[in-house]
């Protein structure tokens, strides 16, 4: 596709995030309308199909059991739960169903029930999305056999962060699992989390690390870090929220054909700062009062959001 890279230099990424904010802005927003229409967001709906007692030790998440956050477990919901609430979803407006599992990668014993509730979302008319952790290449092909669209797994942060943030796993997995989902003919939702103690060259290492895979991921999830009292990110400090709109707005640049979310966080935004996201090229988010765990921008705020801003799903 014209005007796509993957061959990005972590100086020309890094000259992007420090213009000054206008331009940025405006070479943004120039990239975004070059493939997209201004107007139109992609809404998402996550639900959690097995909750807690991950054996992960992710610094940021709640659902880890290395963290005490009082988190209720849940074991792997029934297919027909899941489906149900597909079909919610679809009725409020929701184009893709997102399944999420607290699980390192999924066991042989679950695998059958997740395929099962993949066939049964696909039948309600939804794309599907899952993020159930490392896959094996044989795995990957299972779920596109049963009708995945999308399989979400994050980088999260830069290659050189990251060992600061899981200790239970490499950079090197992650990617190795992206490698497998590729393969199989999957399209690719993967980010990051802004607001995990990172310096901007960290965001920047992240971006440059997405831009310059051989094929960009079709979704970006950048989600802002939602402190989990009990994890050992609790208390890091918040980033200024115009450095979390200069990770959309380089975000859009490097990557501009793909759906770059708006994702976790949009709860503690004003109005004011998601708009700006949405001027920096953010074109998706999460709908609904939950994202897996931690609470979402409320259903009506977003409906009185797209109305004032003139937006309309995808
Ligand atoms: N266990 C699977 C995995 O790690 O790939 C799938 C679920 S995991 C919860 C999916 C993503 O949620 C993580 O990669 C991370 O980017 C995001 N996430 C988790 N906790 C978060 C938090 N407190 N704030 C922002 N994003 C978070
Ligand atoms: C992504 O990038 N963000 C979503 C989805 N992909 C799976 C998850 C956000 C989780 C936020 C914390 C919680 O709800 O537990
Ligand atoms: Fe487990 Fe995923 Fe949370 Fe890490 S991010 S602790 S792998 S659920």
């Amino acid at each position: 596709m014209p005007g796509i890279r993957h061959d990005w230099t972590l100086d020309e990424v890094r000259a992007l995030f420090a213009l000054p904010f206008p331009d940025l802005l405006f070479q943004a927003q120039v990239t975004h309308r070059a493939h997209f229409a201004a107007d139109r967001v992609q809404v998402s709906r996550l639900i959690s199909i097995k909750t807690g007692a991950c054996p992960e030790d992710c610094a940021y998440c709640p659902q880890s059991a290395h963290h005490d956050t009082g988190l209720e477990k849940q074991r792997l919901l029934e297919v027909e739960a899941v489906v149900e609430a597909a079909r919610q979803a679809r009725a409020t407006g929701a184009s893709r169903f997102c399944m999420g599992a607290a699980w390192r990668g999924p066991a042989a014993h679950d695998f059958p029930t997740v395929l099962a509730m993949i066939e049964g979302v696909k039948g309600v008319g939804m794309e599907t999305c899952a993020s159930l952790g490392l896959l094996s290449a044989e795995q990957a092909r299972q779920l596109k056999e049963a009708g995945l669209d999308y399989y979400n797994h994050n980088i999260d942060t830069s290659p050189e962060h990251y060992e600061t943030i899981v200790k239970t796993r490499g950079f090197e997995d992650r990617l190795e699992t992206l490698d497998h989902v590729r393969e199989a003919g999957l399209s690719v939702c993967c980010g990051g989390i802004v607001g995990m103690g990172e310096k901007a060259l960290d965001r920047a290492r992240m971006l440059l690390t997405l831009a310059n895979m051989p094929k960009h991921p079709e979704s970006v999830p950048i989600n802002l870090l939602i402190p989990i009292p009990g994890t050992p990110l609790a208390e890091a400090e918040r980033p200024d929220p115009f450095d979390f709109v200069r990770t959309i707005a380089t975000a859009r640049i490097l990557m501009p054909a793909s759906l770059v979310r708006l994702s976790a966080g949009r709860q503690g935004m004003s109005d004011e700062l998601q708009a700006l996201c949405f001027l920096a090229g953010a074109n998706s988010v999460f709908c609904g009062e939950k994202l897996l765990t931690a609470p979402n921008a409320a259903p009506e705020r977003d409906e009185s959001l797209f109305g004032r801003l003139g937006l309309s799903p995808m």
